[in-house]
């Protein structure tokens, strides 16, 4: 039975995994790096899930706030896994515009990925 709230038609929250995807901009340091904290949890997504920088040498830092572990790869850099309370950075040189995802090797068959969007 749905709560007062509940239902197709209620007015109560959306479910975790409808959550909508949400935009980063890399912001680039005085040494050039464009730098961007993604965040993870146990809710099997990237946050931000859509990453936008400039062509050059970005540095992502993956913080695991959660549990589960999870990987990071974007082109041919990987980092084989971050455990939960764990943050590493991973560095990536990307000479061409274009869009590149990352995806979780753990949890990309339930949707955990994210892209890269370079311009
Ligand atoms: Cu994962």
């Amino acid at each position: 039975m749905w709560g007062p709230e509940g239902g197709p038609s209620g007015t109560g929250q959306a479910a975790p995994s409808a959550a909508a995807s949400t935009a980063g901009e890399a912001t680039a340091g005085t040494d050039g790096v464009q730098r961007i904290t993604v965040t993870v949890d146990d809710q099997l997504r990237f946050s931000p899930s859509v990453v936008r920088a400039r062509t050059g040498t970005i540095e992502f830092t993956i913080r695991n706030t959660g549990a589960t572990p999870h990987t990071f790869g974007v082109l041919s850099e990987r980092i084989d896994n971050v455990n939960g309370g764990d943050s590493r950075t991973l560095r990536v040189t990307v000479d061409r515009p274009g869009t590149y995802p990352f995806p979780c090797a753990y949890h990309v068959s339930s949707g955990m990925k994210g892209t890269l969007e370079v311009r």
